[in-house]
């Protein structure tokens, strides 16, 4: 039986329960309560020894010697407490007729998960009441990650991580866009720029693959007209920053372009829309239960995406009194200054910034038609942080080779990747989305090691 399933209907019925258990708790030599946990759901197990349950003392001692987090069959019948039961997820509690352990946990765990599923406001208030309650640090929390890993709050991030990458695979799929898993080995840097991750493949010099960029263009090169890609994506750069990692998973789209890159854009907004009407429409319980500990404002969207120039976002900043270069790019406090005056003014934490300065993108991006110097990208940002880059594409070889050129790239490793440009490309664009800075941002949470599993930052292989 799952303990998230058992309400009021199910008084009186018997139920297998296999979790860990969470807390014990005795009360006398006859009485014990035991709680047992599921995923983000608790329920109260309550042992009494009398005959007719067939409950001895030895089993009520049994149970409160339990250590924490040992995996516990308990048989027992439902019923309904009397009082609200503050303390479990679920309000029916178990009479207990068995209780087994299938697998103990050593007695001292390096993390309590009590204190772990805290929020701060928990742990000012102990504080105030002169309590002493140990806070459990990140490092400590990623060393131990399996443990981590259970409290309620990690649950629910994970699921709407789960959900997240599922509504992104749907909602293109109904756009027809097709599923590809290009190469993560591969020659050379796709995005120019030293940060990529080197390593030896039979002998010759590799690297892992910074973005799919250079194959999702050329499967639109292939014929297939839309394509997607989830996957990991490598980065070398040295960035102790609570947003970025050394490996992510990226969500990447590229589509042939009929008019104009806007419908890129036109892609995204209904995509992100329909995003986030999924999960605070369907996963309730987990925003509810990421809220408990990390408090968090649901994120304000329109129903029709902004798209504001750089040059409006420039200006915006500018009127602000921030000091600004409008050909350069903006820094991360710049961004989160923009996102606040978008918010002030437009009622909006989602927007699109597009027609960047052609200087600050990468080789591949196409220069704007009416002026050069600006090209047709655009960036999307989640309460002033960015969780998107995309643009057009430069579609002929000969522009593609002088743009790699001019940003300093060696135009010879990415050969096969120019050429397939003059065998006949159509116009195309496209973008990529960071998954753990979409959970991050959505949640408003204060580290992206928080929407990682098991995080790789420029300290962290382990575990
Ligand atoms: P993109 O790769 O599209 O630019 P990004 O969000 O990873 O996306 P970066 O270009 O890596 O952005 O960095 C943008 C900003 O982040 C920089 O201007 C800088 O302010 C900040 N930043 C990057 N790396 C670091 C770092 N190691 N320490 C502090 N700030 C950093
Ligand atoms: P970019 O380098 O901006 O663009 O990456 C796309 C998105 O990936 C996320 N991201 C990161 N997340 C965690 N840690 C990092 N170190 C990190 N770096 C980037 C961000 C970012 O918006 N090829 C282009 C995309 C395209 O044009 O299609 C690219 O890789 O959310």
């Amino acid at each position: 039986t799952d303990i998230g399933d058992l309400g009021e209907a199910d008084a009186g019925r018997s139920v297998l329960i296999r979790g860990a258990a969470q807390a014990m708790r005795p009360v006398s030599k006859k009485m014990a309560f035991l709680v047992m946990r599921q995923s983000m759901s608790t329920v109260q197990c309550v042992l009494v020894a009398t005959a007719e349950a067939g409950v001895s003392t030895q089993m009520v001692r049994f149970a409160t010697s339990l250590s924490k987090e040992s995996i516990v069959d308990v048989e027992g019948v439902v019923s309904v407490p009397k009082e609200p039961l503050k303390a479990t997820t679920q309000q029916v509690e178990i009479q207990v007729r068995k209780v087994y352990c299938i697998n103990r946990a050593i007695p001292t765990l390096p993390i309590n998960l009590e204190d772990a599923a805290r929020s701060e406001a928990e742990f000012e208030k102990a504080e105030q009441a002169g309590e002493k309650l140990v806070r459990v640090l990140q490092d400590t929390r990623l060393n131990y990650r399996a443990i981590d890993l259970r409290t309620p709050a990690n649950q629910a991030i994970f699921r709407i991580q789960c959900q997240v990458e599922n509504k992104f695979r749907e909602f293109l799929s109904s756009k027809q866009f097709i599923g590809i898993h290009s190469p993560k080995l591969i020659g050379g840097s796709s995005e120019g720029g030293a940060a990529v991750f080197k390593l030896q493949y039979n002998g010759q010099p590799a690297c892992l693959a910074q973005s799919p960029q250079l194959y999702k263009q050329m499967s639109i090169c292939g014929g297939f007209g839309r394509v997607f890609e989830v996957g990991p994506v490598f980065r070398a750069e040295n960035s102790n920053t609570h947003r970025h990692l050394c490996e992510f998973i990226g969500l990447d789209a590229e589509m042939e372009i009929k008019e104009h890159y806007f419908e890129v854009c036109d892609i995204i907004d209904g995509l992100f829309v329909a995003i986030f009407k999924h999960l605070n429409e369907n996963c309730q319980k987990e925003l509810e239960t990421i809220n408990r500990q990390y408090p968090f404002e649901p994120l304000k969207y329109l129903e029709k995406t902004l798209k504001l120039t750089y040059a409006e976002g420039i200006q915006m900043l500018k009127d602000a009194g921030t000091e600004i270069d409008p050909m350069g790019d903006l820094n991360t406090e710049s961004e989160k200054k923009l996102g606040r005056l978008v918010k002030e003014k437009y009622g909006t934490e989602f927007f699109i910034l597009y027609r960047y300065p052609l200087a600050v993108r990468p080789f591949y991006t196409m220069p704007c038609y009416d002026d050069p110097s600006y090209s047709n990208s655009f960036d999307v940002f989640i309460r002033g942080e960015e969780i998107i880059s995309g643009a057009q594409r430069v579609h002929t070889p000969e522009l593609l080779r002088k743009r790699a050129i001019e940003c300093g790239i060696d135009a010879s490793t990415i050969a096969s990747y120019i050429e397939s440009f003059s065998y006949g490309a159509p116009p195309h664009g496209g973008f990529g989305v960071g998954l753990e800075r979409v959970v991050m941002l959505f949640c408003a949470l204060n580290n992206i090691r928080k929407t990682s599993l098991f995080p790789r930052d420029p300290q962290r292989l382990a575990p």
